[in-house]
Protein backbone atom coordinates (compact mmCIF):
# COMPACT_ATOMS: atom_id res chain seq x y z
CA UNK A 1 0.00 0.00 0.00
CA UNK A 2 1.58 3.65 -0.75
CA UNK A 3 2.00 5.67 1.81
CA UNK A 4 -0.16 8.62 2.87
CA UNK A 5 0.81 12.45 1.32
CA UNK A 6 0.82 15.56 3.60
CA UNK A 7 1.00 18.77 1.91
CA UNK A 8 3.03 21.54 4.33
CA UNK A 9 3.43 25.29 3.13
CA UNK A 10 5.92 27.13 4.03
CA UNK A 11 8.16 23.88 5.02
CA UNK A 12 11.51 25.97 5.18
CA UNK A 13 11.10 26.96 8.63
CA UNK A 14 9.47 27.41 11.82
CA UNK A 15 6.06 25.06 12.60
CA UNK A 16 6.02 24.20 8.87
CA UNK A 17 9.75 22.67 8.99
CA UNK A 18 8.55 21.32 12.32
CA UNK A 19 5.51 19.52 10.96
CA UNK A 20 7.35 18.00 8.31
CA UNK A 21 9.84 16.52 11.17
CA UNK A 22 6.98 14.50 12.54
CA UNK A 23 5.08 13.62 9.47
CA UNK A 24 8.72 12.19 8.30
CA UNK A 25 8.04 10.60 11.73
CA UNK A 26 5.07 8.95 11.16
CA UNK A 27 5.76 7.21 7.99
CA UNK A 28 4.08 10.00 5.48
CA UNK A 29 5.21 11.33 2.04
CA UNK A 30 6.00 14.92 2.29
CA UNK A 31 4.91 17.42 -0.69
CA UNK A 32 7.03 20.58 0.62
CA UNK A 33 6.38 23.99 -0.14
CA UNK A 34 8.22 27.37 0.09
CA UNK A 35 10.01 30.43 -1.54
CA UNK A 36 13.83 29.18 -0.34
CA UNK A 37 14.09 25.93 -2.10
CA UNK A 38 17.81 25.74 -0.56
CA UNK A 39 16.01 25.05 2.87
CA UNK A 40 13.64 22.54 1.64
CA UNK A 41 16.60 20.56 -0.06
CA UNK A 42 18.83 20.21 3.58
CA UNK A 43 15.89 19.58 5.18
CA UNK A 44 14.55 16.60 2.91
CA UNK A 45 18.09 15.25 2.53
CA UNK A 46 17.47 15.02 6.43
CA UNK A 47 14.44 13.16 6.64
CA UNK A 48 14.84 10.94 3.51
CA UNK A 49 18.12 9.71 5.45
CA UNK A 50 16.24 9.93 8.99
CA UNK A 51 12.47 8.13 8.05
CA UNK A 52 13.44 6.58 4.59
CA UNK A 53 10.43 8.55 3.26
CA UNK A 54 9.66 9.92 -0.13
CA UNK A 55 9.26 13.57 -0.89
CA UNK A 56 9.03 16.31 -3.22
CA UNK A 57 9.64 19.70 -3.02
CA UNK A 58 8.71 23.15 -4.71
CA UNK A 59 9.98 26.60 -5.00
CA UNK A 60 6.48 28.19 -4.52
CA UNK A 61 5.05 31.15 -3.74
CA UNK A 62 1.83 30.86 -2.17
CA UNK A 63 1.02 34.80 -3.15
CA UNK A 64 0.97 33.75 -6.86
CA UNK A 65 -2.05 31.97 -8.42
CA UNK A 66 -0.66 30.92 -11.74
CA UNK A 67 2.52 29.25 -9.54
CA UNK A 68 -0.12 27.68 -7.20
CA UNK A 69 -2.09 25.63 -10.08
CA UNK A 70 0.85 25.30 -11.97
CA UNK A 71 3.18 23.80 -9.77
CA UNK A 72 -0.04 21.26 -7.96
CA UNK A 73 -1.45 20.36 -11.63
CA UNK A 74 1.42 19.26 -12.86
CA UNK A 75 2.69 17.04 -10.40
CA UNK A 76 2.73 13.43 -10.80
CA UNK A 77 -0.28 11.96 -10.44
CA UNK A 78 0.56 9.98 -7.02
CA UNK A 79 1.61 13.54 -5.46
CA UNK A 80 -1.59 15.09 -6.22
CA UNK A 81 -3.03 12.71 -4.58
CA UNK A 82 -2.60 14.86 -0.85
CA UNK A 83 -4.22 13.00 2.48
CA UNK A 84 -3.58 16.49 4.58
CA UNK A 85 -2.91 19.36 3.14
CA UNK A 86 -1.04 21.66 6.13
CA UNK A 87 -2.07 25.75 4.81
CA UNK A 88 0.84 26.97 7.40
CA UNK A 89 2.90 29.37 4.79
CA UNK A 90 1.89 33.08 6.71
CA UNK A 91 3.58 35.62 7.46
CA UNK A 92 3.06 39.61 10.08
CA UNK A 93 4.72 42.42 8.57
CA UNK A 94 5.14 45.57 10.92
CA UNK A 95 3.24 46.56 14.32
CA UNK A 96 2.24 49.75 13.30
CA UNK A 97 -1.20 51.62 13.77
CA UNK A 98 -4.04 51.58 11.28
CA UNK A 99 -3.19 55.25 10.37
CA UNK A 100 0.56 54.52 9.74
CA UNK A 101 0.28 51.00 8.28
CA UNK A 102 2.78 50.55 5.57
CA UNK A 103 0.08 49.38 2.25
CA UNK A 104 3.21 47.20 1.00
CA UNK A 105 3.05 45.70 4.39
CA UNK A 106 -0.33 44.86 4.18
CA UNK A 107 -0.77 43.71 0.63
CA UNK A 108 2.18 40.64 1.47
CA UNK A 109 -0.12 40.09 4.61
CA UNK A 110 -3.43 40.01 2.61
CA UNK A 111 -1.70 37.52 -0.41
CA UNK A 112 -0.26 35.62 1.86
CA UNK A 113 -2.66 34.39 4.97
CA UNK A 114 -5.81 34.60 3.39
CA UNK A 115 -5.28 34.37 -0.90
CA UNK A 116 -2.20 32.08 -0.33
CA UNK A 117 -4.20 29.66 1.22
CA UNK A 118 -7.08 29.83 -0.64
CA UNK A 119 -5.33 29.52 -4.14
CA UNK A 120 -3.81 25.88 -2.26
CA UNK A 121 -6.66 24.77 -1.20
CA UNK A 122 -8.41 25.48 -4.15
CA UNK A 123 -5.60 23.87 -5.68
CA UNK A 124 -5.56 20.44 -4.00
CA UNK A 125 -9.69 20.62 -2.70
CA UNK A 126 -11.13 19.10 -5.82
CA UNK A 127 -8.70 15.71 -5.74
CA UNK A 128 -9.65 15.15 -2.04
CA UNK A 129 -13.68 15.75 -2.87
CA UNK A 130 -12.83 13.19 -6.16
CA UNK A 131 -11.25 10.87 -3.58
CA UNK A 132 -14.25 11.78 -1.00
CA UNK A 133 -11.10 11.93 1.51
CA UNK A 134 -8.92 14.37 2.99
CA UNK A 135 -7.75 16.22 5.62
CA UNK A 136 -7.09 20.44 5.67
CA UNK A 137 -5.66 21.82 8.61
CA UNK A 138 -5.43 25.65 8.10
CA UNK A 139 -2.62 27.76 11.04
CA UNK A 140 -4.59 30.70 12.46
CA UNK A 141 -3.31 32.25 15.51
CA UNK A 142 -4.64 33.52 18.75
CA UNK A 143 -4.76 36.65 16.36
CA UNK A 144 -7.57 35.00 14.79
CA UNK A 145 -9.28 34.64 18.13
CA UNK A 146 -8.20 38.23 19.54
CA UNK A 147 -7.04 41.57 17.90
CA UNK A 148 -4.36 43.40 20.08
CA UNK A 149 -2.87 46.68 19.25
CA UNK A 150 -1.53 47.53 15.97
CA UNK A 151 -2.06 44.00 15.41
CA UNK A 152 -5.17 45.27 12.98
CA UNK A 153 -4.22 43.90 9.46
CA UNK A 154 -2.49 40.60 10.53
CA UNK A 155 -5.46 39.82 13.02
CA UNK A 156 -7.97 40.24 9.92
CA UNK A 157 -5.87 37.99 7.83
CA UNK A 158 -6.10 35.73 10.63
CA UNK A 159 -10.13 35.98 12.15
CA UNK A 160 -10.18 35.08 8.25
CA UNK A 161 -8.20 32.12 8.35
CA UNK A 162 -11.09 31.86 10.98
CA UNK A 163 -13.74 32.29 8.84
CA UNK A 164 -12.35 30.53 6.17
CA UNK A 165 -11.85 27.33 8.11
CA UNK A 166 -15.60 27.08 8.96
CA UNK A 167 -16.68 27.59 5.61
CA UNK A 168 -14.82 25.02 4.08
CA UNK A 169 -16.22 22.99 7.14
CA UNK A 170 -19.40 23.39 5.73
CA UNK A 171 -18.42 22.90 2.25
CA UNK A 172 -16.87 20.08 2.27
CA UNK A 173 -19.10 17.68 5.04
CA UNK A 174 -21.06 16.03 2.65
CA UNK A 175 -17.78 15.13 0.98
CA UNK A 176 -16.39 13.85 4.03
CA UNK A 177 -13.10 16.01 4.52
CA UNK A 178 -12.06 16.81 7.41
CA UNK A 179 -11.29 21.08 8.30
CA UNK A 180 -9.52 21.88 11.32
CA UNK A 181 -8.00 25.11 12.59
CA UNK A 182 -4.82 25.03 14.60
CA UNK A 183 -4.28 29.12 16.47
CA UNK A 184 -1.31 29.00 18.62
CA UNK A 185 -0.22 32.04 20.87
CA UNK A 186 3.68 32.86 21.03
CA UNK A 187 5.57 30.62 19.03
CA UNK A 188 9.38 31.27 18.90
CA UNK A 189 9.91 30.84 14.76
CA UNK A 190 11.34 33.28 12.54
CA UNK A 191 7.84 35.22 12.63
CA UNK A 192 9.07 37.80 14.86
CA UNK A 193 11.94 39.01 12.65
CA UNK A 194 10.07 38.20 9.66
CA UNK A 195 7.76 40.95 11.63
CA UNK A 196 9.96 43.74 12.29
CA UNK A 197 12.24 42.86 8.86
CA UNK A 198 15.38 41.50 10.30
CA UNK A 199 15.66 43.49 13.18
CA UNK A 200 16.84 41.05 15.56
CA UNK A 201 17.00 42.60 18.91
CA UNK A 202 13.29 43.93 18.37
CA UNK A 203 12.62 40.20 17.72
CA UNK A 204 14.48 38.77 20.59
CA UNK A 205 12.56 40.57 22.79
CA UNK A 206 9.10 39.19 22.11
CA UNK A 207 10.35 36.14 23.68
CA UNK A 208 12.49 37.79 26.69
CA UNK A 209 11.88 36.07 30.10
CA UNK A 210 8.92 34.10 28.76
CA UNK A 211 8.95 30.78 27.50
CA UNK A 212 7.24 30.78 24.52
CA UNK A 213 5.70 27.81 22.39
CA UNK A 214 7.76 25.78 20.14
CA UNK A 215 7.20 24.79 16.53
CA UNK A 216 7.21 21.79 18.03
CA UNK A 217 4.68 21.72 20.07
CA UNK A 218 2.59 23.18 17.19
CA UNK A 219 3.64 20.56 14.95
CA UNK A 220 2.68 17.88 17.50
CA UNK A 221 -1.21 19.28 17.86
CA UNK A 222 -1.66 19.67 14.01
CA UNK A 223 -0.49 15.40 14.18
CA UNK A 224 -2.87 14.89 17.15
CA UNK A 225 -5.31 16.39 14.91
CA UNK A 226 -4.23 14.41 11.48
CA UNK A 227 -4.05 11.16 13.75
CA UNK A 228 -7.97 11.35 15.06
CA UNK A 229 -10.09 8.27 14.04
CA UNK A 230 -12.19 9.15 10.70
CA UNK A 231 -15.17 9.49 12.70
CA UNK A 232 -13.46 12.32 14.63
CA UNK A 233 -12.55 16.09 13.48
CA UNK A 234 -10.53 18.32 16.01
CA UNK A 235 -12.31 21.47 14.56
CA UNK A 236 -10.78 24.15 16.89
CA UNK A 237 -7.45 24.10 19.06
CA UNK A 238 -5.84 27.55 20.67
CA UNK A 239 -2.83 26.49 22.55
CA UNK A 240 -0.76 28.68 24.05
CA UNK A 241 2.40 29.03 26.06
CA UNK A 242 1.48 28.59 30.07
CA UNK A 243 2.84 32.02 30.61
CA UNK A 244 0.41 33.63 28.50
CA UNK A 245 -3.33 34.07 29.30
CA UNK A 246 -4.48 35.54 25.60
CA UNK A 247 -3.25 37.75 22.85
CA UNK A 248 -2.16 40.91 25.46
CA UNK A 249 -1.31 39.29 28.45
CA UNK A 250 1.62 37.47 29.69
CA UNK A 251 4.17 36.89 32.44
CA UNK A 252 7.88 37.70 32.18
CA UNK A 253 9.96 36.30 35.05
P1 LIG B 1 8.43 31.44 10.14
O1 LIG B 1 8.75 32.79 9.66
O2 LIG B 1 9.45 30.72 10.95
O3 LIG B 1 8.00 30.51 8.92
C1 LIG B 1 7.10 30.98 7.94
C2 LIG B 1 7.09 30.05 6.76
O4 LIG B 1 6.13 30.53 5.80
C3 LIG B 1 8.43 29.93 6.08
O5 LIG B 1 8.66 28.59 5.73
C4 LIG B 1 8.25 30.78 4.82
O6 LIG B 1 9.03 30.22 3.75
C5 LIG B 1 6.77 30.55 4.53
N1 LIG B 1 6.23 31.59 3.68
C6 LIG B 1 6.06 32.91 3.97
N2 LIG B 1 5.60 33.56 2.91
C7 LIG B 1 5.45 32.63 1.90
C8 LIG B 1 5.02 32.68 0.56
N3 LIG B 1 4.63 33.84 -0.01
N4 LIG B 1 5.01 31.55 -0.18
C9 LIG B 1 5.40 30.39 0.39
N5 LIG B 1 5.82 30.26 1.67
C10 LIG B 1 5.84 31.39 2.40
O7 LIG B 1 7.07 31.61 10.98
P2 LIG B 1 6.15 30.55 11.75
O8 LIG B 1 6.61 29.17 11.56
O9 LIG B 1 5.96 31.06 13.12
O10 LIG B 1 4.78 30.79 10.98
C11 LIG B 1 4.02 29.75 10.39
C12 LIG B 1 2.55 30.10 10.49
O11 LIG B 1 2.19 30.14 11.87
C13 LIG B 1 2.15 31.44 9.90
O12 LIG B 1 0.92 31.30 9.24
C14 LIG B 1 1.99 32.33 11.14
O13 LIG B 1 1.11 33.39 10.90
C15 LIG B 1 1.46 31.32 12.13
N6 LIG B 1 1.59 31.66 13.54
C16 LIG B 1 2.81 31.93 14.09
C17 LIG B 1 2.91 32.23 15.45
C18 LIG B 1 4.19 32.61 16.09
O14 LIG B 1 4.16 33.20 17.19
N7 LIG B 1 5.34 32.30 15.54
C19 LIG B 1 1.72 32.19 16.31
C20 LIG B 1 0.49 31.87 15.62
C21 LIG B 1 0.46 31.60 14.30
P3 LIG B 1 9.85 31.07 2.67
O15 LIG B 1 10.24 32.38 3.31
O16 LIG B 1 11.02 30.18 2.37
O17 LIG B 1 8.91 31.22 1.53
C1 LIG C 1 1.39 35.13 15.95
C2 LIG C 1 1.10 35.39 17.38
O1 LIG C 1 0.28 37.20 19.01
O2 LIG C 1 1.99 37.83 17.40
O3 LIG C 1 0.24 34.88 15.21
O4 LIG C 1 -0.28 37.50 16.69
S1 LIG C 1 0.74 37.05 17.62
Amino acid sequence: MSKKIVFITGASAGIGEACARVFAREGYDLLLAARRIDRLEVLSAQLVAEFGVRTHLLALDVRDAGEVFGMFNNLPANWQQVDVLVNNAGLSQGLDPIQAGDIGDWDRMIDTNIKGLLYVTRAVAPGMVARKQGHIINIGSIAAKEVYPNGNVYCATKHAVDALTKGMRIDLLDKHIKVTAIHPGMVETEFSEVRFKGDTARAAAVYDRIEPLSAEDVAETVWFAASRPKHVNVNDVVIMPTMQANATTAIRE
